[in-house]
């Protein structure tokens, strides 16, 4: 097998260049070809070396695949610590990310030099590890302790500039002439001679403060999380000491996440998000369908929000809605959005002006002639929605796409009331749909391949994570949130409070409970306004304006600065209803609660499975961390159900007489996993 490392020379400048597609991960034939060039590198004739790589990017990091199989030598430490050792200057030549095994690979070298659209950043963090090749060690000696907790704790890149401002980056290169400025570079400083700037051998101080600051400003970020804590720790900990036993504890610590569930869960999640993208039966290859334009049918909350991923992402929309005020509302509230994203320097307004510009409002509904995709983002009614879909029919170019943003209802059936059922897909955004990650593209019985590949290209284009689902009442999230959302109520019944099954799904990692989140989307939604009609709590709830924190009280009541606390009225409300429901009151466990509001998720998510609407358990992963915020230290619901054990998990769930689904007793007799 040839290496994906090569040598060259350019004089007295040995180039070793790395040429391991996509990413330049730094896998064991990349290392041993690394240890070649090394050892190439001590010839009398060589004078520096460049390393350096082909492709998109500069190494992207250790080769995660690796992680959990047998060690392959060289090592990435003990090759990072060659490279170091080497007594002739050695210059990393950075293009793309250089992230994790490969930041500190850079971090061995003497000198970096980089192009302007560089990154650099410790992303080990993300997958649940410390940066384990050095990285603690170095960074923080070479670019400072501050900006060292930042990258290696928070996980972020940072650009080439700031990397320049910080030291981590010697000197910029031309965006064309990396390698040329690196050998020059590199010639430079082997004519300077004298003593060759070794990370390892310099020193790192802070004040103590400093971290106790750190972990304060950053403890809702990092809350559940065990790598963060770890390495902020062991940066405390080994600042001042010396290197060879900073390293040893670096090591240590990144032995022990390695081994956790939590890098496990984050490591699953990584590739999951990357298979979702991969649609079952649908050649990689397949022709797309050109989307230059895309039509989006209502300009409020979701429509506008629809709108600004593809505004944001250079591609025009055209935006109809029925009365003018509406429309200028719907933009409104867009431009609105935008200039927020300006102020916290997220924008420029230059930016915001270029979004806004390729929106056209407008109120005739003939205009989507002009567009290749079409999204409905109209009234969730199947009437509504036919009757939109009929006229789309009549005027819609041949071959655009058409696309509905329903959350529960049946694509075929609105697909059927046009002529070209191919070309219609369900294209479910979460709100807020500018910020919400996940996208469920709904395949219908007659959807077209091309159509659904261009939905995940697209997808990709405009920032999101998309799962394809099939077609059943709430397609994979909604419908398992049903489950969880029907023991809640029931719960409730039998004697626990709003209070106690929020605190237990919070402190399960979740950012919010069902109370709390029914207060933020509104405890009004889907209500039937009515207020003499009540029939459950929630209807109770809405008759007394108890809304949500919109109006101040809903299941909890709220302050003026929109802290909750338990309402005695609320209590009121469920005695009433326990009083008439009959059911029987018990001491509820936290316990309980779990069981009966997660272990069911996980049920239904078996059914969804075996029922083909996911084309993988880890699909269902994805929509659940993606769209309703389930801890992704815990993998989603699928992954952590491997985890606590279907065995446990069956058990739970007959031991409250619930009816388990085959696939989940089939799993666990077999002892096999969801996720393999
Ligand atoms: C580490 O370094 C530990 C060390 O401190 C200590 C060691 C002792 N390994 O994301 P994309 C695959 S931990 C293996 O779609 P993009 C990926 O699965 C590592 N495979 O591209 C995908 O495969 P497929 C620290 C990897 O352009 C393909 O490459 N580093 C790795 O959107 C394309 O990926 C990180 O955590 C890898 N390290 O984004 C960086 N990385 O085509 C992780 C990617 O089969 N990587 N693949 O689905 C990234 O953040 C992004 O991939 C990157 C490119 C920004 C580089």
């Amino acid at each position: 097998m040839t290496s994906p490392i090569t040598t060259s020379r350019q004089g007295d400048v040995l180039i070793i260049t790395s040429d391991n597609p996509p990413v330049n991960a730094l896998g064991a034939a990349v290392r041993q070809g690394l240890q070649a060039g090394i050892e190439e590198a001590a010839g009398d004739d060589i004078k520096a070396v460049v390393i350096t790589c082909a492709g998109k990017t500069f190494f992207a990091g250790a080769d995660i695949t690796e992680f959990g199989k047998p060690m392959q030598e060289p090592s990435l430490p003990v090759l990072i610590d060659a490279i170091e050792a080497l007594d002739k200057p050695v210059v990393a030549a950075v293009h793309g990310t250089a992230l994790g095994g490969g930041c500190e690979v850079a971090l061995g070298c003497h000198y970096r030099i980089a192009v302007p659209s560089a990154k650099f950043g410790l992303p080990e963090v993300k997958l649940g590890l410390l940066p384990g090749a050095g990285g603690t060690q170095r960074l923080p000696r070479v670019a400072g302790v501050e900006l060292a907790l930042e990258m290696a704790a928070k996980g972020d890149p940072i650009p080439a500039s700031k990397a320049k401002d910080a030291g981590l980056v010697d000197r910029l290169a031309g965006e064309d002439s990396l390698v040329a400025d690196a050998v020059a570079f590199a010639r430079e400083m082997a004519a300077a001679g004298g003593p060759l700037p070794r990370a390892s051998e310099k020193q790192a101080s802070a004040s103590p403060a400093l971290f106790e600051t750190f972990r304060k400003t950053n403890a809702k970020r990092f809350r559940g999380y065990e790598a963060p804590a770890d390495i902020i720790a062991l940066i405390e900990k080994t600042t001042g000491m010396p290197y060879e036993e900073g390293v040893q504890l670096e090591r240590q610590g990144f032995m022990k996440l390695i081994m956790g569930t939590q890098s496990a869960a984050l490591r699953h999640i990584f590739f999951a998000e990357r298979k979702a993208a991969k649609i079952d039966g649908i050649a990689d290859d397949i022709k797309l369908r050109d989307v230059k334009r895309v039509g989006v049918i209502g300009a409020g909350t979701m429509g506008g929000g629809i709108s600004m991923n593809f505004l944001s992402a250079g591609i025009p929309v055209t935006i109809v809605e029925m009365a003018q005020d509406a429309l200028d509302r719907g933009t409104g509230v867009m431009r609105k959005n935008y200039e927020a994203t300006a102020a916290k320097g997220r924008m420029t307004a230059e930016q915001v002006e270029g979004a806004m510009g390729l929106l056209k409002p407008t109120l005739n509904f003939d205009d989507l002639a002009e567009c290749d995709l079409i999204i409905e983002a109209v009234y969730e009614s199947m009437d509504v929605k036919k009757e939109v879909f009929g006229r789309l029919d009549k005027i819609a170019k041949p071959g655009a796409i058409l696309a509905s943003n329903t959350s529960y209802l049946n694509v075929d059936e609105i697909a059927a009331s046009t002529s070209r059922p191919q070309d219609v897909v369900g294209l479910h955004f979460f709100s807020p749909a500018n910020v919400m990650k996940l996208l469920e593209i709904v395949r219908g019985a007659k959807t077209a391949d091309d159509v659904l590949a261009t939905a995940m290209a697209l997808a990709k284009k405009i920032r999101k994570v998309a799962v394809v689902a099939g077609v059943c009442y709430g397609f994979i999230g909604n419908r398992m949130l049903m489950p969880r959302q029907v023991e809640a109520m029931k719960l409730l019944m039998e004697g626990a409070t709003p209070e106690q099954i929020d605190r237990v799904h919070v402190a399960f990692g979740m950012p919010m409970g069902p109370f709390q989140m029914s207060d933020l989307a509104g405890v009004d939604i889907g209500w039937h306004r009515d207020p003499t009609r009540i029939e459950n709590i929630r209807d109770a709830l809405a008759a007394e304006d108890r809304w949500g924190q919109k109006k101040g009280k809903g299941w909890y009541d709220y302050d003026e600065k929109r802290n909750p606390s338990p309402s005695p009225r609320v209590a009121e409300i469920i005695e009433e209803f326990r009083a008439k429901s009959g059911a029987t009151q018990h001491e509820v466990t936290d316990e309980e609660i779990v069981e009966r509001t997660l272990y069911t998720m996980v049920n239904e998510g078996a059914l969804i499975l075996a029922e083909g609407m996911a084309q993988r358990a880890s699909d269902i992963d994805v929509v659940w961390i993606y769209g309703y915020g389930w801890p992704v230290y815990r993998g989603g619901p699928m992954f952590w159900a491997d985890t606590e054990g279907l065995k446990k998990i069956v058990a739970g769930l007959e031991k409250h007489g619930f009816e388990v689904a085959p696939l989940l007793r089939e799993k666990a007799e077999t002892g096999e996993r969801f996720n393999k």
